[in-house]
């Protein structure tokens, strides 16, 4: 197949292209790097050392003899460019990784707020609106989020999108119908991606467009079977208090000997998935597409449930790591339960890397080996989710760090 990948500079996008090329898929990345320009922003780097994207496309050349092509596009402010580039090239699929997903970057200020939501469903919208106008029958798979359903579960496990429910009608009787599972987003960010939901229910239902979304969990890890082929295909691996996600800063952390940053009473329970699971994921999603007139196909891209405290005893325990209970700079519950139906992708034969074959190896092989580009003062999570969380923020000497609530 030709397929575009949007976002495929970025964290899961990168590894993705590189296993869809390997899979002998022609493949285009389309990005427009402005996950690169927030580094800048931010002041930080991936604890990896990352290449451009086009010497990275040569390396992965070099390596494989297999061509992968960049094309720089902003989806989300260059819509003419992107319909053109669709005209032109007439995928047969477009994978959409390519929206601003860091929940704490979305609540920064307002302008981190406007920012999120103007790039994530203008991007969206841009390309729904594109693949209709062009008449191309690509098959669109997105990255969402299992943050559309907020977390909290009433001890019933959360379906893949869609929750059958009985209507009871004027005549008394009940009708069933499927319905989208209502959305409660915790961030702006997660907004954009319950938005993305009913952006998608539209196209597939007004023009047959054919859709899959995947509600993926948090990705941990950071190689893939392909990202290990050469030291410059190296993935992203972000750590800082803004993009680097729960599981994997503290796995820096315990690298650095700095006290495991649990937000609140660390009750939290989130789903997540290994960073290969993720695209040997859309690989399966990709090969079982729906036909035109079909509902979206949603998918829940996760494997395994874990509570945050679990997670900092666990590598506590692995690395001799301190824990640190820190007043919790987001409006969360405390602490919630969360089953998920995962069914779909066990079903095509998706076979789960756990957290306990895989931890040990990125402790040691990616945390402790580049723990020297680790700025110390970049560690902690000082995003607030309202005014009154933010005004508990202080500085000290490690940085900025969250003073106590009393
Ligand atoms: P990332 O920030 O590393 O990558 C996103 C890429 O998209 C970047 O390279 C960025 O430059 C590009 N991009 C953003 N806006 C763009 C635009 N307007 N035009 C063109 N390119 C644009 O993020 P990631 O971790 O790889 O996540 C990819 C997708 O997967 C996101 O949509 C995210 O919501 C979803 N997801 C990620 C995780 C996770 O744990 N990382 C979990 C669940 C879902
Ligand atoms: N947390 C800590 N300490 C930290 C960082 C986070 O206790 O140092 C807690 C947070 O408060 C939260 C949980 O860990 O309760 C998860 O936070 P996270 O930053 O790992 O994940 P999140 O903000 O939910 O976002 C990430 C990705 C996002 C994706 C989402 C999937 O950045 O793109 O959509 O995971 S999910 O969480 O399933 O919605």
């Amino acid at each position: 197949m030709k397929i575009a990948v949007l976002g495929g500079d970025g964290f899961c996008g990168w590894p993705t292209a590189l296993h869809l090329s390997d899979q002998g898929h022609e493949v285009h990345i389309i990005d427009n790097l402005s996950r690169r320009w927030i580094d800048t922003e931010l002041g930080v780097q991936s604890l990896t050392p990352m290449d451009s994207i086009q010497e990275r496309c040569r390396i992965w050349k070099q390596e494989t003899g297999k061509t992968l092509a960049f094309h720089l596009l902003d989806l989300a402010t260059e819509y003419e460019r992107l319909r053109a580039w669709l005209a032109e090239h007439r995928p047969d699929a477009v994978v959409h990784f390519a929206e601003q997903r860091a929940a704490p970057y979305s609540m920064k200020s307002d302008r981190h707020k406007v920012y999120t939501v103007n790039n994530n469903v203008n991007a969206t919208h841009n390309l729904l609106t594109a693949l209709v106008e062009t008449g191309i029958d690509a098959h669109l798979v997105h990255l969402g989020t299992m943050g559309v359903y907020g977390y909290s579960t009433i001890g019933a496990a959360i379906p893949e999108g869609y929750l059958p429910v009985g209507i009871e009608t004027l005549d008394g009787s009940v009708k069933s119908q499927d319905i989208l599972y209502p959305t409660r987003p915790g961030s702006v960010y997660h907004m954009t991606k319950s938005l993305d939901q009913i952006l998608f229910q539209f196209y597939a239902q007004n023009d047959g467009l054919r859709i899959t979304d995947l509600h993926q969990g948090i990705v941990w890890g950071t190689h893939t079977a392909q990202t290990k082929r050469h030291e410059q295909l190296i993935n992203r691996f972000d750590y800082d208090g803004d993009y680097g996600t729960v599981l994997n800063r503290f796995l820096i952390q315990a690298a650095i000997g700095y006290p495991l940053t649990v937000h609140g009473t660390g009750g939290q329970t989130r789903a997540f998935i290994h960073l290969q699971d993720s695209v040997r994921c859309i690989e399966l999603a990709l090969s079982d597409a729906p036909a035109a007139g079909d509902k979206v196909k949603i998918f829940n891209q996760m494997t395994e449930t874990h509570r945050v405290r679990d997670l900092a005893e666990m590598i506590a325990g692995m690395t001799g790591a301190e824990i640190a209970y820190l007043p919790n700079p987001r409006k969360e519950a405390e602490a919630n339960d969360l089953i998920v139906r995962n069914d779909q992708f066990l079903g095509l034969g998706l076979n789960p890397i756990t957290l306990a074959e895989g931890l040990l190896e990125e402790v040691v092989e990616v945390a402790r080996k580049y723990a020297h580009r680790i700025d110390r003062k970049r560690v902690p999570a000082v995003s607030a989710w309202t005014k009154d969380l933010a005004s508990r923020v202080e500085t000290d000497p490690e940085g900025t760090r969250l003073k106590s609530v009393s």
